[in-house]
């Protein structure tokens, strides 16, 4: 074989598989793909799930000396381009000769990709980073962003530091941070009614939020606080939200009609806060979320936040931010943190919908589960780096 050669390993999970390159190619060498591989037990014991790591030796010409970061190998840029996340391109291979063997080993894993054997191409994740590259994806943090974290934490740890994991969770943090935007808490000024509604799916938590955002401005910042409800469908989701009201003691009116809207807001009397809970929609229903559009047309809203569980598959994540797009929302509000096993992929999902997170909650109680969203906390909880509870 000859020492460029691609190799590849196999192991139970994906980080042993990683930690067997490393061992044996050293810590720059390059991963150029990874997938699950089937194999037959023996004694006909059914199969079992290995995960196969393709990686190649580093090339002594053109990677920093060791520990250093790795430099990426050119590759597609991904479609999803956050915009904080600012690349720098790679730098490019300097000799023809490199420049031709890796083009010639792009095609190979190009044509292993298109044939459905290689699921992940990452060809510019340094070895020495592999056990974070799989942290990453063990968290669900969608491949292609895994991979640009990385590179950015290769590019922002001092070779020195290469092999302190402190150093690398501490760039990696600042990474996920940069891809995040947070808006401050919304500003209720006495004496000017700021209006706020909360859209989304069925049962993400939006009336629990209201309450906990109603309760948080009357008690903590002493504003005055009125409650509207759009959701008419159920008594039950009315009747939810009156027993808050009744709780915390705050006024509240019902519409159920859009054109009623702008007559219960000025039934809550003079208030500096209007919280307009609204009855979720599903993203296939887009008979129900025109019709919200048409209540929030006439309530004209300062702030519009979307309310998106925590708890959601990436998938759907990302159908509801679709789906909800026209009704123009300005924020998102980030619930059940608490419940969620992994958060890695709400970073694909703040990312690609451009809007800054308001507000993270973190369990059923009224008013103390809600924190307002924080870039560095945000990002140790993605990571799991700090517990949603202290
Ligand atoms: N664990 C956990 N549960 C929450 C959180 N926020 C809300 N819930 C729970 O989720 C359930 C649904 O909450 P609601 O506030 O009624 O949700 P909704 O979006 O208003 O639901 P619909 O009006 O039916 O669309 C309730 O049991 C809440 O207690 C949270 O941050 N963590
Ligand atoms: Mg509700």
């Amino acid at each position: 074989m000859s020492p460029t050669t691609p190799r590849t390993y196999r192991a139970g999970t994906l980080k042993e598989a990683l930690s067997r390159v490393r061992r044996d190619l050293g810590g720059s060498a390059v991963i150029l793909g990874t997938r699950e591989v089937r194999r037959r037990r023996l004694l006909g014991l059914g199969e079992r799930e290995l995960i196969e790591v393709t990686a190649a030796p580093p090339d002594d010409r053109t990677h920093p000396p060791q520990g250093a970061p790795l430099r990426a190998v050119s590759m597609p840029r991904s479609p999803v381009a956050p915009a904080a996340l600012h690349e720098t391109d790679p730098p490019r291979p300097t000799r023809p000769a490199l420049d031709d063997r890796l083009g010639r080993l792009h095609e190979s894993v190009d044509e292993l990709s298109r044939a459905g054997r290689i699921e992940h191409l990452v060809v510019d994740v340094p070895a020495w980073l592999a056990g974070t590259y799989a942290h990453l994806l063990d968290l669900d943090v969608p491949e292609p962003m895994a991979r640009r974290l990385v590179r950015i934490v290769a590019d922002s740890v001092e070779p020195d530091e290469a092999h302190q994991p402190e150093a690398i969770d501490a760039a990696l943090r600042r990474a996920v941070a940069l891809n995040l935007s947070v808006a401050p808490p919304i500003a209720g000024v006495p004496g000017a009614r700021r209006v706020v509604a909360l859209v989304g799916p069925t049962g993400v938590g939006k009336t629990t939020t209201v309450a906990k955002l109603a309760a948080n401005a009357k008690l903590s910042l002493g504003l005055r606080v009125g409650l509207v409800t759009v959701d008419t469908y159920r008594i039950a989701a009315v009747e939810q939200l009156r027993t808050y009201a009744e709780i915390i003691d705050l006024p509240l009116a019902v519409a159920d009609a859009p054109d009623r809207i702008l007559g219960a807001l000025s039934d809550l009397g003079p208030v500096d806060l209007a919280l307009i809970d609204t009855a979720g929609r599903s993203p296939r229903d887009e008979v129900k979320i025109r019709e919200l559009a048409d209540f929030l047309a006439m309530a004209r809203p300062d702030e519009i936040h979307l309310v998106l569980s925590a708890v959601s598959g990436e998938k759907s994540l990302h159908a509801v931010v679709e789906r909800f797009a026209p009704l123009g929302f300005d924020r998102l509000i980030l619930t059940k943190l608490d419940e969620a096993d992994r958060l890695g992929a709400l970073l694909g999902v703040v990312s690609r919908a451009g809007r800054p997170v308001s507000y993270l909650t973190i369990g059923q109680g009224v008013p103390d589960d809600i924190e307002s969203a924080d870039r560095d906390r945000l990002a140790a909880l993605i990571l799991g780096q700090e517990a949603v509870f202290a």
